[in-house]
């Protein structure tokens, strides 16, 4: 495939940017060759700098549940830009989608907004922590909840739980109070309550979606939301990726689990800089100016982000838009899984609604450990195979591709076409 341009735009990138790129995954480090540069998205598909066209399952990692350039999207983006683009000030649309999430989220009594998934897990974790004066906070390996230093850790060795960075620049002291643990696995949690009394939150994907897509056991979320409670600790739910995405009440509908605090972004800016945070109206009366938690943004509550995601909430509000994901994404499933035995590659489709991962792997996939089983070098043969075939997918074996509602029938036909014809590089 020419990528001259996306190539010439690579290099001038990387001239002024470092690596190229402004969030490392899009580097395609993981898959190998020239990163796409996007020209423009329409539907389901987004155009890169060279003119090739693709069906595109990135989706910008979730926001778009309605396909690229929703008109509903862009007129509300356009009509409040032409107000003013912000105002350091309240506007009337911040408390119009403040209370679209309340009426959508029963656990969620009061919301705040910020301008990224990880301000928003990163204001929320301080606020559990000032709510029980603790500061210890319990995550999962395979979790991602944005890149503030508390999160970017790993597990510890051994019998030790207290976590070690991830990350050069995260201070040891600070990675020592998250503890790692696996996801799934509801007696290490146990356990680890079991080591620590200060126990502030466990935060935890309740979909992850970010080692690939995995689905919570039965009893995982149960679990985490009994021992929470038992031990004093606050459950958050960063449903950032499964917010409005796995159903209209997020993840905590879906399982009928109600966190303390909960953690959106993606979906609730339509593609625009966007996160919140919210939960029980006795943890966030803490927050100033209230309370004495301090939490800030300039243009949190910003009012072109504000009206783009009021424009997907009251598009997903009251219609067959779930019905429609699943099945869509069903089909994908079934058509793949076919694909998959008739080729005879040991590959599974990993699903949950419209996010999805096609794993190389035969075994099941749990956790971090089951997930790195996978063959990666096959996945980004299977990538680049695709990428001929018109088919953009995630540009890693762990991330989560979407399905949105731009995804016609037909597209979803040209791909498990595509993969039948793709399979062969990825096992070769
Ligand atoms: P942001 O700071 O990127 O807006 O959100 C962080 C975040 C928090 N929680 C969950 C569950 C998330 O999925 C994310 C961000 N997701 C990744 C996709 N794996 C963003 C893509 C990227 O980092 O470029």
């Amino acid at each position: 495939m020419n990528l001259k341009r996306s190539q010439a735009l690579y290099e001038a990138a990387s001239r002024v940017i470092p690596g190229g790129v402004d969030s490392p995954v899009r580097a395609f480090r993981s898959v190998g060759g020239t990163p796409l540069f996007i020209a423009r998205g329409e539907g389901s598909r987004v155009f890169d700098a060279d003119g090739h066209e693709f069906v595109d399952f990135v989706g910008s990692w979730g926001p778009l549940i309605f396909g690229h350039a929703f008109p509903p999207v862009i007129a509300a983006i356009e009509r409040a830009a032409r107000m003013g683009t912000s105002f350091g000030a309240s506007t009337a649309l911040e408390v119009e989608l403040a209370e679209l999430v309340v009426q959508a989220m029963p656990s969620v009594e009061q919301v705040r907004f910020v301008n990224s998934g990880t301000e928003a897990c990163m204001s929320a974790l301080r606020l559990a922590r000032a709510f029980t004066r603790r500061d210890k906070v319990i995550k999962c390996a395979g979790c991602y909840h944005g890149h503030a230093d508390s999160m970017l850790v790993a597990a510890g060795s051994g019998a030790l739980t207290l976590g070690v960075p991830d990350s050069p620049g995260v201070p040891v002291a600070t990675a020592a109070d998250t503890i790692v643990v696996p996801y799934n696995h509801p007696i290490a949690l146990e356990r680890a309550f079991d080591q620590a009394e200060d126990i502030a939150a466990v935060i935890v994907e309740p979909v992850a979606g970010n080692m690939g897509v995995v689905a919570p056991l039965p009893g995982f979320l149960g679990a985490a939301r009994d021992l929470s409670a038992r031990h004093g600790a606050l459950l958050i739910f960063d449903e950032v990726m499964t917010g409005f995405r796995v159903g209209y009440g997020g993840a905590q509908a879906r399982y009928d689990i109600q966190p303390d605090l909960t953690c959106l972004g993606k979906i609730i800016g339509g593609g625009l800089p966007v996160g919140a945070f919210g939960g029980r109206a006795d943890v966030m009366a803490q927050l100033a100016p209230l309370g004495d938690v301090y939490q800030a943004g300039t243009l949190s509550g910003n009012p072109l982000a504000m009206s783009a995601g009021i424009a997907q909430l009251r598009a997903l509000k009251d219609s067959d838009v779930y019905d429609r994901l699943e099945s869509s994404g069903a089909a994908l499933e079934s058509g793949l899984t076919r694909a998959l035995a008739d080729a005879g590659v040991p590959a599974r489709v990993a699903r949950v609604g419209s996010m999805w991962t096609l794993f190389f792997t035969r075994d099941p996939v749990v956790d971090l450990d089951s997930a790195k089983s996978a063959d990666a070098a096959s996945y980004a043969r299977f990538f680049h195979a695709m990428l001929e075939h018109g088919i953009y997918l995630p540009p890693s074996q762990f991330e989560a591709a979407f399905i949105n509602l731009a995804h016609s029938k037909a597209d979803i036909e040209q791909t498990v076409a595509a993969a039948r014809e793709s399979l062969d590089a990825a096992a070769a």
